[in-house]
């Protein structure tokens, strides 16, 4: 195996892997996530490829040190790029520096940070998947996002990118969405992928559903809304923001339970709350609560049980740190 590309499955991380993909050619693209990239890496590993490059894919704590043993299974021949913007302690990021070349920093989205890392020898529509990238994870206020956006027409960009973060609500992520990352690689516009903006158009009008079952649904407890087991599969991080908005409170909660357990997408609203932050002090003292994620983006899970507690704490939380 000459080399492989791993990223994750939404905006940023398919335009990022595309990116990766202009700087390493025929390379074999791979989708992972925060809490399955140990074993990805651990199985990739075996092949013993010449480069890799991992990019969008947030550590996670619990699974840091898995990740290490997983990188240590690689031979000193493997070049490892890890490009990536989620928060990161400053010992894992020296730990992870060690056994890769590491670009991190918070900020900017994983697309930017590819791009300009790899800037040299890219085309010209790796500048778009970049800022494609940007819109994609809100990210698109940085200095470079804000510079590029003078060269083209900002709303045409939007317009592409919001084909893209759309379509994804309702793609096929085992045919389809590799698909996608080569079309983007290729240079194709997602305003000129038919299927893409079919699924675009589809997600629209499922989505306008959902904000409708927000407004009928969601519940408040203090400047926490939610909304629980939505009738309607996927758009997580979306109906969290709605139920923010539609109960008027600072942080919106999409929740799905599933047997015993509980797994939400939360959003901030109007508060500049670090939402990471917040779980990272809450959720230790909670059973089998885990999460993490972005200031302004985060998910956890953790026991049914355990959930009016966790709204209480961080209700409390925001009274706390926030009056
Ligand atoms: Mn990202």
């Amino acid at each position: 195996m000459k080399s492989v590309v791993i990223s994750h499955g939404d905006v940023d991380g398919i335009t990022s892997g595309a990116i990766a993909l202009l700087e390493f050619p025929n390379s074999t693209f791979y989708f992972s996530r925060p809490s399955q990239i140990h074993n990805d890496l651990y199985r990739i590993a075996k092949n013993r490829p010449a480069i890799v490059s991992v990019s969008d894919i947030a550590i996670n704590e619990k699974r840091f040190p898995h990740i290490l043993q997983a990188l240590d299974k690689f031979p000193k021949s493997t070049e490892i790029y890890w490009t990536d913007h989620h928060p990161m302690s400053k010992k894992n990021q020296r730990e992870l520096e060690t056994r890769v070349n590491l670009f991190h920093q918070v900020g900017p989205c994983a697309a930017e940070l590819a791009y300009r890392r790899f800037q040299e020898g890219l085309p010209e529509h790796a500048l778009r998947l970049a800022l494609y990238g940007a819109i994609g994870d809100y990210c698109d206020g940085t200095s470079f996002a804000i510079n590029q956006f003078e060269n083209y027409d900002k709303r045409t960009l939007y317009l592409e990118a919001g084909l893209l973060v759309q379509s994804l609500q309702e793609i096929d992520y085992k045919r389809k969405a590799k698909q996608l990352v080569q079309e983007l690689t290729l240079g194709v516009a997602p305003s000129a992928m038919g299927s893409i903006v079919r699924l675009a158009m589809k997600a629209t009008r499922i989505e306008n559903d959902v904000f409708g079952y927000v407004k009928d649904n969601a519940r408040k407890l203090g400047k926490v809304g939610y909304v629980l087991d939505m009738p309607i599969r996927g758009y997580r991080g979306k109906s969290a923001k709605f139920a923010a908005y539609l109960t008027e409170s600072n942080i919106g909660i999409s929740v799905k339970t599933d047997d015993d357990d509980v797994d939400m997408s939360l959003r901030r609203r109007r508060l500049k709350i670090d939402l990471n932050k917040a779980l990272n002090t809450i959720l230790p003292n909670l059973e089998d609560a885990h999460g993490g994620g972005h200031p302004g983006a985060a998910g956890a899970s953790m026991s049914k049980n355990s959930f009016p507690t966790f709204l209480q704490r961080l209700d409390d939380y925001i009274d706390a740190n926030f009056n």
